[in-house]
């Protein structure tokens, strides 16, 4: 085989969610030393996104490249988050080899399973790390036989079985194979990647052929496909050919070949086999389509995406205070702006409706949808989101439901009302099993139960309680389920909302809106205690009368309104109903403005 392909390691980074993916690539970076000693480095460099940063999650797959000991590696860092899950799928065919976390404390979680199950489809060579062991409650022993658990039951091949284990600390820098013996750097693991993950196996004499795995963006060469070459080699200039999805041709030349060094691109005259770079040349380039030396090549495959499970709307807003906020607000500029979404977000689906000026967007979760509906109002978007809902199919005439298994670990205290709260939800509870003053869960739910189950169990256990979740099978609809029990507070008048109204209005329910913020009839400010929507008007003044009230008046104490935040919003709106989003504000409101027109509708429905 050539040398350089030799010198090549292409990884991934794959785990649940915050078992310390990207942590641990900060020390594989620092540990190879890509910063200098005294280089002040910001914690989770590779979390670059601002929505990242602020959520404290990976969100999209990205790219960096480190050398060691005259070997380069590749690393592909990856979400954890089950939502984010097609962002793993697509980048399985970039890399030869995967390092899987697993916190020491919590142990194997579902989507440990999930991008394990997908690592051993796509033959991927594993390494195990079994991360966290400084925290109180780590038990990497247990741990380690969970994993060989999972990995038989998997199917794993030998060699993925016989993967080498190492545990330690991302937070603190170490990495070993021998559990009782910490440790104080990353290189065993750095060397065992060299060693036990192979080279690419890319043919360096045959034509140039590489698979789409990612798309970036540059503004001044547009889109830049990324993805490993697994034959031959391209030189800037060199006239390439994109075999595309629908068995179309179309031939450019590759104006700007980008390697990942570090955390950054440099730009280079030359790639070779095995090694993963960027391409810059075709517009019209979609993930999972071919870049080649020559047109009858034939089209690599690609790897298979998961369905999406779950759909809502997206809507041009319509409401009364629409276009004072967002630049981007015709049906034009949505349609163009979910295009462009569903170019790089591969599990994301977007449909035309009837209507021009409703979009369906089918997807894993609702904090995939949350997370786009989060960046369009940033770049200046304005729209309407409503309920998500699961999405059904039918078969023989019989309607089936997407069903998911649940994995709950919670406080002792809670057992009782999460009880409940399954069960209310159709879930049913497979095991229980009690550890000092936390208890273990399983069970089996249609994904209509888990739906907002995430706010729900942070509530209930201020915190402490951790859920996870997979997709298992579709499976007959088992009727009804409550969603929102509560109704609604629903402005029946335009203006300013006053502390006066407010007050009066505070006794009813929780309140989403303070003084002096602007509403308008079908506009919800706030829960209603009770079942039912109950119109209200919060822009009342003090009536002035000639009668003295008895007494001094009352001074006006307002709770502080109830903050909702995108995803609190989508999970809390019932199916009459729509977040409104606008770069700077988030309302609530009726599907049907009118109180009247929504009246009619409710009697017709219920007719029906
Ligand atoms: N105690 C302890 N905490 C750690 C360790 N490694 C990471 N963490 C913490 O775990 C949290 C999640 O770390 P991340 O590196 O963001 O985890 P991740 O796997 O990249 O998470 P996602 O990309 O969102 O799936 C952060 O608060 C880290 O500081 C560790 O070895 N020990
Ligand atoms: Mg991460």
């Amino acid at each position: 085989m050539n040398q350089t392909v030799q010198r090549i390691r292409n990884i991934a980074m794959i785990a649940h969610v915050d078992h310390g993916k990207t942590t641990l690539v900060d020390k594989l970076m620092m540990d190879s030393g890509l910063f200098r000693a005294n280089e002040t480095v910001q914690e989770r460099a590779m979390d670059s996104m601002d929505l990242e940063r602020e959520k404290g999650i990976t969100i999209r797959a990205k790219n960096a490249s480190i050398e060691w000991k005259d070997t380069i590696i590749n690393i592909v860092d990856t979400p954890g988050h089950a939502d984010f899950g097609g962002e793993v799928e697509r980048i399985l065919k970039m890399v030869d080899g995967a390092l899987l976390l697993v916190d020491a404390a919590e142990g194997t979680q579902a989507q440990t399973r999930f991008v394990l199950r997908k690592a051993i489809e796509n033959g991927l060579r594993l390494i195990v790390v079994i991360n966290k062991v400084d925290r109180e409650m780590a038990n990497p022993a247990r741990v380690h036989d969970q994993v060989l658990e999972l990995l038989m039951e998997l199917n794993a091949s030998e060699q993925q079985f016989n993967a080498q284990f190492f545990y330690g600390s991302a937070k603190e820098g170490f990495m070993s194979q021998d559990p009782s013996r910490p440790g104080d750097s990353m290189s065993p693991l750095l060397d065992a990647i060299v060693e036990h993950i192979p080279p690419p196996e890319a043919v360096p004499d045959s034509p140039f052929e590489m698979l789409v795995s990612n798309l970036d963006w540059n503004d001044y060469v547009g889109v830049i496909a990324v993805g490993k070459l697994t034959g031959g080699a391209v030189s800037t200039g060199d006239s390439i050919h994109c075999l595309h999805e629908n068995g179309t041709t179309s031939v450019a030349d590759a104006q700007k070949i980008f390697r990942f060094a570090g955390l950054q691109t440099a730009e280079s005259e030359r790639a070779g086999p095995g090694e993963i770079v960027g391409i810059a040349g075709f517009d019209n380039v979609h993930i999972g389509e071919t870049l080649a030396g020559g047109p009858t090549q034939a089209r690599l495959p690609s790897v298979a995406i998961d369905p999406p499970t779950i759909q809502m709307q997206f809507c041009v807003n319509d409401g009364p205070l629409a276009g004072r906020d967002g630049k981007y607000v015709t049906s034009r500029n949505l349609r163009e702006r979910l295009t462009r979404e569903t170019r790089t977000n591969v599990s994301l689906e977007v449909a035309d409706t009837g209507s021009a000026n409703v979009f369906t967007i089918r997807a894993r979760g609702d904090l995939q949808v949350a997370v786009v509906a989060e960046s369009m109002r940033r770049e200046g978007f304005e729209l309407l989101i409503s309920r998500p809902e699961v999405i059904y199919h039918e078969e023989k005439g019989k309607r089936l439901e997407p069903i998911e298994d649940l994995w709950l670990d919670i406080p002792q205290r809670i057992l009782g009302d999460m009880m409940k709260y399954l069960s209310d939800r159709k879930g049913e509870i497979v095991n229980m099993e009690h550890a000092g003053d936390r208890v273990k869960l399983t069970a089996v739910i249609p994904t209509r139960g888990v739906i907002g189950m995430e706010t729900y169990l942070t509530n209930a256990s201020s915190g402490e309680g951790v859920m996870s979740h997979m997709f298992k099978e579709y499976a007959p609809f088992v009727g009804h389920i409550p969603t929102r029990t509560s109704g609604a507070l629903v402005s029946m008048e335009f203006g300013k909302a006053t502390a006066y109204s407010l007050d009066n209005l505070q006794q009813r329910g929780r309140l989403f809106i303070g003084p002096q913020e602007e509403v308008y009839p079908g506009m919800v400010v706030g829960e209603n205690s009770r079942s039912g929507d109950l119109p209200c008007n919060p822009t009342k003044t003090k009536q002035l009368t000639n009668v003295r009230a008895s007494g001094t008046d009352k001074a006006i104490l307002l709770e502080p309104p109830t903050q909702m935040n995108l995803e609190k919003s989508i999970e809390f709106i019932a199916q009459d109903e729509f977040v409104e989003v606008t770069p700077n504000y988030l309302r609530l409101r009726k599907k049907i403005l009118d109180a009247n027109a929504r009246k009619r509708m409710e009697k017709r429905e219920a007719g029906s």
